[in-house]
C-alpha cells in the first residue's frame, strides 16, 4: 500500500515537472526525479523503524573481519541484505556518553555529557530524545532492554517498555554477590569482569525475553507507525551465556587478538595510563591464565547476541510488517581484549572507537530513498553514530530537527562512493580527542600526548608516527579538527571507591598520578 502510494506520488511529480518545464531529456528527468521526494510536504504513510542496539560489540563480527573465528551468520545476513558501514565510530567509548550522543544527536563536547558517571537528565534536561522526536511525529514508541544507560531509563521516551518504563533491563544471571566463576577477583576489579557457560536454557536468559517481547510488538497492527527499540545486552560483561555458544569455540583452538611485541613502547604517558586503567587488567588476566578463556567468552557472547538478532529478524520477516519496516543496527562502542595490554572500552584506539552500524531500507518505503538500500552495500566512508538521528529523520520523512551534530547518510545509502570528507570525532571523558579519517587516526590526550596512525599501512595501530617528521603535515591537518570550544564537564554523580573519576583538568590528572605513585 505504502509502496503504491509513493509510486503514485512519484509519477505525479514527474508529470507536473514535465508539464511545467517541458523537459524531455532523460537525465534532466532523472535529476528532478532524484530530488522529488524532498518536496513532499506530508508523506502519506510513515515507515516503521526497528532500532536494534547490541551492547559493547566490537568489530569481531564476520562482516567486519575483526576476529577470524567470529560466528555471526545473522549479522552477515543483515549486511548482505542491507548496508554495512565499515568505518563507523562512536562519539565516546563508554555506554552513557555514546548512547546519549546518539539519542540526543549532540556531541559530548557540545552538551557536557562526557561520562558514565553523570546523569544525563541533569546534564541536558531540555534534550528531546530520538524516540521522543518520533513520538511527536505520530509514532508509537516502545522498546525492551538496554537503550539508555543501565540505571538511567527514560519513561518519557516511550509509550510502552519491557520489563517496564522504569526498569529497562531484564534480569540477568549473576553468581552470588561478590563472586566470580572464572576470573579470580583482584583489587578494584570491575565485578562483572568474568566469563563462563551457564546452565540456563536460552529461553530464560534476559536478552531472549527482550527479543520475545519485541517480536510480539512486531506482530501487532497499530494505527500509528512504530519506532521499536531492542537493546541486546550481551556481549556486555559478564560473558555468561548458555554452553552451546561456548561449544562453538573449543578452548584449544581459540585465537588471541593480534598483538605486536613492544607495541606500547611508543605510547605517551597518558595512553599507558589508560591502557592499564590504573589496575592493570592485563597483568591479572595473564597471571590467572585466563586470556584465552576471556576471548572464548567474548566470542561466545557475540554468537549468542547474533542468534538473538536472528530470532528478532525472523520475527520481523514473519510479521505483517516485514515489508514496511526500516532496520537499523548499531553498537555503542568497541572493546579490547589485550591489544596494547588494554582491556574493556574507555580508550581512543580503533578497536574501541569502531562500532557496528548497518541499515536496511525496503524499496518503496521512504520518500527520501524510494529505491531502498541495495543489498550487500559496503560504505567505507567515515561515519559516526551521531549520523543516525538525522538519517532516521530523513528516512521517515519527518521535518528536519535543528541542532543535530551528525549528518544524514542518505547520500551514502544512495551511492557508497559519494565523496564524504567528514572526520569522526571521539571524546574520552573530557579534553581527550580522537580524529579518524579514512587514512589516519590522530589522538590528543589531556597532558598533550599524541598518537598518529597511518591506516593505509598500519590497520592495527601499532606504529605511532606522531613524532615522525614525514607526517608533520598530516598531523597538523588532523589536529585542526579537534574542537577548541568544548563545553565544560556537566554535573557528576557521587563516586564509589571503584570508580575512576573523569579528569576535568590537567592539574587533576597530575594529582592522580602523584597519589598513585605514593601508593605504589
Ligand atoms: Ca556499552
Ligand atoms: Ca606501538
Amino acid at each position: 500500500m505504502i509502496r503504491w502510494k509513493i509510486k503514485m506520488f512519484y509519477m505525479l511529480v514527474i508529470v507536473v515537472v514535465v508539464a511545467c518545464s517541458g523537459a524531455d531529456e532523460p537525465d534532466e528527468l532523472e535529476a528532478v526525479n532524484h530530488d522529488a521526494p524532498h518536496v513532499a510536504v506530508e508523506p502519506v504513510d510513515r515507515p516503521n523503524i526497528l532500532f536494534i542496539s547490541i551492547d559493547d560489540l566490537n568489530d569481531w563480527i564476520e562482516p567486519l573481519g575483526g576476529h577470524p573465528q567470529a560466528h555471526t551468520p545473522n549479522l552477515t545476513a543483515l549486511a548482505e541484505s542491507g548496508v554495512n558501514f565499515t568505518r563507523a565510530y562512536t562519539a565516546s567509548p563508554a555506554c552513557n556518553p555514546s548512547r546519549m550522543a546518539l539519542l540526543s544527536g549532540r556531541h559530548t563536547y557540545r552538551t557536557g555529557m562526557y561520562s558514565n558517571y553523570q546523569k544525563w537528565k541533569e546534564v541536558m534536561p531540555d534534550v528531546q530524545t530520538l524516540p521522543e522526536y518520533f513520538a511527536e511525529h505520530g509514532y508509537w514508541t516502545g522498546g525492551a532492554g538496554k537503550i539508555f544507560h543501565n540505571n538511567q531509563p527514560d519513561p518519557d521516551s516511550w509509550q510502552e517498555y519491557w520489563p517496564s518504563k522504569d526498569k529497562h533491563m531484564p534480569d540477568y544471571y549473576y553468581p552470588s554477590p561478590g563472586e566470580t566463576v572464572s576470573m579470580p577477583m583482584f583489587e578494584y576489579m570491575y565485578t562483572d569482569f568474568d566469563w563462563s557457560p551457564i546452565d540456563i536454557p536460552m529461553e530464560e536468559t534476559g536478552d531472549y525475553q527482550s527479543v520475545s517481547w519485541a517480536i510480539e510488538q512486531l506482530d501487532q497492527q497499530r494505527e500509528e507507525p512504530f519506532f521499536l527499540a531492542v537493546g541486546i545486552y550481551r556481549p556486555h560483561l559478564p560473558w555468561y551465556v548458555p554452553q552451546e555458544y561456548f561449544d562453538l569455540f573449543p578452548i584449544d583452538e581459540v585465537k588471541l587478538p593480534l598483538i605486536a611485541e613492544n607495541d606500547n613502547d611508543d605510547l605517551p604517558g597518558r595512553a599507558l595510563n589508560i591502557a592499564s586503567r590504573g589496575w592493570n587488567y592485563h597483568k591479572h588476566v595473564t597471571e590467572a591464565d585466563q586470556w584465552r578463556e576471556a576471548v572464548q567468552g567474548y566470542l561466545a557472547s557475540i554468537a549468542y547476541a547474533d542468534a538473538l538478532l536472528g530470532k528478532l529478524l525472523a520475527g520481523l520477516e514473519q510479521s505483517p510488517n516485514a515489508d514496511n519496516t526500516i532496520i537499523i543496527l548499531w553498537s555503542d562502542h568497541g572493546w579490547q581484549l589485550g591489544e596494547k595490554q588494554h582491556w574493556r572500552k574507555f580508550a581512543l584506539w580503533e578497536n574501541v572507537a569502531r562500532v557496528v552500524l548497518m541499515m536496511k531500507v525496503p524499496e518503496g518505503l521512504s520518500t527520501a530513498l524510494p529505491e531502498g538500500t541495495t543489498a550487500g552495500t559496503r560504505v567505507e566512508r567515515v561515519t559516526s553514530l551521531l549520523d543516525i538521528f538525522p538519517t532516521l529523520v530523513d528516512l521517515a520523512g519527518l521535518s528536519p530537527k535543528d541542532g543535530l551534530d551528525g549528518r544524514s547518510l542518505i547520500p551514502l545509502l544512495r551511492d557508497p562512493n559519494t565523496p564524504w570528507d567528514f572526520p569522526a570525532i571521539t571524546t574520552y571523558d573530557f579534553d581527550e580527542f580522537s580524529v579518524r579519517t579514512e587514512d589516519f587516526r590522530y589522538i590528543k590526550y589531556i597532558d598533550g600526548g599524541e598518537e598518529l596512525y597511518d591506516h593505509r599501512t598500519d590497520p592495527e595501530e601499532w606504529i605511532n608516527v606522531a613524532d615522525n617528521e614525514a607526517y608533520a603535515q598530516e598531523k597538523a591537518s588532523m589536529r585542526a579538527h579537534i574542537p577548541d570550544d568544548a563545553v565544560p564537564f556537566g554535573p557528576t554523580i557521587e563516586f564509589q571507591p571503584h570508580h575512576i573519576p573523569p579528569f576535568v583538568s590537567l592539574e587533576q590528572y597530575q594529582q592522580s598520578l602523584e597519589r598513585r605513585s605514593m601508593t605504589e
